[in-house]
């Protein structure tokens, strides 16, 4: 049974975390007012076994909080006021169905954030609306964060999703460069408990190295810690590779027949040398030359790159090389090495005769930045709306997203935000974004809808099913977030009515089963009606991933394999289903047209000379010693917080202020500051004052501060957050900047200099 009464008239339920990627078991004792008691890790869920951070507990005040909003809000008289759901999609297809009439599609932009790909209802629903509305305008966080790995992996494999992950569980060797998971828990690669897998990997005599410009909690737990130049792991990894050659060392093993232009990778990196790196990346020959022989030696080896190698200049590039070493060392799609998880619904399906994946078929209006899965780079968002002409972004839609803090240049993106003719937002805040909107419309509290890890199956570190319905029932006049999204695309199609999301969602639900009852398709001579009754009583998302669990490799096929998996079974599992550990898949994933990982993709051989000039240009800079007084900053993430957004709960505020500006003493002496004290960081984006906080952990050099901060407008309503205000560090970064083989915005490694105020 999923929820135990209890002799106090207490009940206990289990939930899986909506947070973050790690998707944790929640234990949930309610009492009899449903009120929640407390909230523990679940130990039995068979993917995090207990395991759980402060965010988990604190679900329950993101249920409670009075500033999260539950009723639309619709700018009257310059005001945002609490309005019926029927007002504001009236209001919604009053302004802005007329402006996509007059302007044409282009004109309505749409910016997705990155809780969008946690909740499922959304994953779902957002195609539609994106359709319906017609625009190419698109953005999202994805270009703030992990589009280089989709980018790569798409050239690499032929799907842009086809992202391999450590199998921590049985490495003997995981190097990290650019990630923190004993804080961020783990990211394109879901593995709740990463401390404790780290530590049975040690205990097995394995070891872990970790290459970043701080010494983190992740680096004080390995067994190595490498501080690198920030912005550099691409000719670390570039050395990596040149070594794997020169000293024989590459042996691709099981993958010799499937790899394709191998030849082309050693003459890439023969210029690399450990030597010619050593002063960008201020790391010895010596330990590059070490670090390749270990990994190659290593009988099970994993390499694993996340946000310090995304979001820089050259993050494609880096992504790629991070699996170019995976298989040069014979270690992906292997036990022990990384792997592509085999998801039980809504995994990777090539396409017969593989597909081509590209980038740049279409380009940005205003500075022709080159589309990449589907979207435009968020660094081009603000031009877009503020540059006149045709095409022209004159009205924004918003997903679960707050660019004005998490990309960079907020200030300029807010007044471009400002300039708009309409502006609606979906989101449970009204914050730095929302503000600016004209339209608010709030889903409901994370523990009243279903959740569903739907994009974190395909990077988890074991493979499991787990699903949690909503805990507790929304009020009667709360919309599901798919409902809220489905009803805007259907305004935009000139429907503006309340069954036809419905409707629509049962027509649509027909046609899906109808493609498998065709002659030759998995539910041939099965009669659609009755598998659609047999679906019964879901609907919206919550159907078709029940539908896509029936029909996917675990699923019962609608009787045909009556032992099989249903939505219904997981709803009684509330620990989930083991599906074991990871397997090998590369046949079932690589999609390419010549059906063989391409190693020397394309596009990324064309961008090599920026690589190289980059490389001559630090050494130039380095020789003629200028710019002494300058320092790199980079960012952080913090176990209480989750990018910009959960700052207004209270057991996540408490304690110490978390924005402050890591340096280290030396850097810190040489411009008399001392701990505690305010300073101005700046360069030429813009000008902080930030409070200064010694660590002995930052490489010299380089200085660290979140993003996510920046709590400081009256028009928000964020009353906790805004105790702790902090400052906006994307102030300082330089929208103009982007890599450009996958648009992704550069947010580390930027140039500041620090002075006493
Ligand atoms: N300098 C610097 N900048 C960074 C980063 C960095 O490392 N350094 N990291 C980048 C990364 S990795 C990311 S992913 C981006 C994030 O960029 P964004 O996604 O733009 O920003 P978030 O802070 O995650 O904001 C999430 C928004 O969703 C809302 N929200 C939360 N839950 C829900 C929900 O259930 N429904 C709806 N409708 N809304 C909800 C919140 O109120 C908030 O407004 O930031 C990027 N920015
Ligand atoms: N607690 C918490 N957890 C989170 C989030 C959060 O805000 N708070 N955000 C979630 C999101 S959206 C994401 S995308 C993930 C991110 O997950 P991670 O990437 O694991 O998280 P970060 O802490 O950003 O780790 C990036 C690391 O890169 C280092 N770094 C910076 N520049 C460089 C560089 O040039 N080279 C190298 N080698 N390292 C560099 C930084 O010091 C930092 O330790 O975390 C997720 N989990
Ligand atoms: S690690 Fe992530 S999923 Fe797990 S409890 Fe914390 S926030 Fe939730
Ligand atoms: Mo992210």
């Amino acid at each position: 049974m999923q929820d135990t009464p209890s002799i106090n008239k207490t009940r206990t339920a289990y939930r899986i975390c909506p947070v973050c990627e790690a998707t944790c078991g929640l234990r949930f004792d309610i009492d009899a007012d449903d009120k929640i008691v407390a909230i523990r890790g679940n130990d039995g869920d068979v993917l995090s076994q207990g395991y759980i951070c402060p965010k988990g507990v604190a679900v329950r005040e993101l249920h409670e909080d009075p500033d999260r909003l539950r009723q639309p809000l619709i700018r009257r008289g310059g005001n945002l006021e609490p309005a019926s759901w029927e007002e504001a999609f009236a209001e919604i297809e009053k302004r802005l169905l007329p402006i996509r009439e007059e302007f044409g599609p282009q004109a309505v932009g749409i910016y997705l954030g990155n809780p969008t790909a946690h909740k499922a209802g959304l994953s779902l629903a957002v195609p539609a609306l994106i359709r319906s509305i017609g625009t190419s305008n698109i953005f999202s966080a994805s270009t703030l964060d992990q589009m280089p790995k989709q980018v790569a992996c798409g050239l690499m494999y032929g799907h842009p999703g086809a992202i391999a992950v450590p199998d921590i569980d049985r490495t003997d060797f995981l190097l990290i460069l650019g990630g923190n998971p004993m804080v961020s828990n783990g990211s394109l690669w879901t593995v709740p408990d990463y401390r404790g897998r780290a530590r049975k990997l040690r205990d097995r005599g394995g070891r872990i190295i970790v290459v970043d410009p701080k010494r983190t909690e992740t680096a004080k737990q390995a067994d190595q810690h490498i501080p690198i130049s920030p912005g550099t792991d691409v000719f670390l990894l570039l050395a990596l590779a040149n070594t794997l050659f020169a000293e024989n060392l590459v042996n691709l093993k099981h993958l010799e027949s499937h790899v394709e232009n191998l030849e082309q990778i050693e003459d890439i990196v023969a210029p690399y040398t450990p030597e010619s790196v050593s002063t960008a990346t201020d790391i010895a020959a010596i330990e590059i030359r070490q670090l390749a022989r270990d990994l190659a030696a290593a009988d099970k080896a994993a390499v694993y790159g996340r946000i310090g190698t995304s979001v820089t200049e050259f993050g494609t590039t880096a992504s790629w090389l991070v699996d170019v070493l995976n298989i040069l060392t014979g270690n992906l799609d292997r036990p022990g090495g990384v792997m592509w998880a085999s998801p039980a619904a809504f995994g990777i399906t090539k396409r017969r005769g593989g597909s081509k994946f590209r980038i740049g078929r279409r380009h940005s209006r205003v500075s022709h930045a080159p589309e990449v899965m589907g979207e435009y780079p968020a660094v081009c968002l603000a031009e877009e709306i503020e540059t006149p002409g045709e095409g022209q972004i004159r009205a924004l839609v918003t997903v679960a997203g707050n660019p004005a803090l998490s990309a960079p240049n907020g200030a300029r993106l807010s007044r471009a935000f400002d300039q708009l003719d309409f502006m609606v937002s979906l989101d449970i805040y009204l914050n730095e974004t929302t503000r600016h909107a004209d339209v608010v419309l709030p889903g409901a509290s994370p523990l009243e809808e279903f959740h569903f890890p739907m994009n974190f199956q395909r990077l988890s570190a074991r493979n499991s099913l787990r699903f949690s319905p909503a805990l507790f029932s929304p009020s009667e006049d709360q919309l599901e977030e798919w409902e809220i999204a489905s009803r805007i695309a259907h305004i935009m199609a000139g429907q503006n009515n309340s069954e036809i999301v419905q409707q629509v969602d049962d027509k649509n639900m027909l046609k899906r089963i109808e493609t498998l009852t065709v002659p030759g398709a998995a539910l041939e001579g099965k009669d659609p009606q009755k598998i659609l009754a047999a679906l019964e009583p879901r609907h919206g998302p919550e159907r078709q991933i029940d539908f896509a669990i029936r029909m996917g490799p675990e699923g019962d096929k609608f009787g045909l394999e009556p032992d099989g998996l249903t939505l219904d079974k997981l709803v009684n599992n509330p620990n989930g289903v083991d599906l074991g550990a990871l397997r090998e898949c590369l046949e079932e994933i690589v999609g390419t047209p010549s059906g063989k990982i391409e190693m020397a993709p394309e596009p990324i051989v064309q961008d090599l000379p920026r690589v190289s000039g980059a490389l001559e240009e630090i050494a130039s800079r380095v020789s003629g010693d200028s710019g002494a007084a300058t320092l790199t900053m980079i960012g952080r993430r913090n176990v209480r917080t989750n990018n910009s957004w959960m700052h207004n709960l209270p057991l996540l505020a408490k304690g110490k202020f978390k924005g402050a500006l890591q340096v280290h003493p030396s850097d810190a002496h040489n411009r008399t500051l001392e701990d505690g004290d305010i300073a101005r960081l700046s360069n030429d984006r813009g000008s902080l004052e930030v409070v200064i906080e010694l660590s002995e952990d930052m490489k010299p050099g380089v200085v660290c501060l979140p993003h996510g901060f920046g709590h400081v407008f009256d028009d928000t309503n964020l009353r906790v957050a805004s105790n702790q205000p902090g400052v906006n560090s994307n102030q300082l970064a330089d929208d103009g900047k982007y890599d450009p083989l996958s648009g992704t915005a550069v947010l580390n490694g930027i140039p500041v200099s620090l002075a006493a105020l």
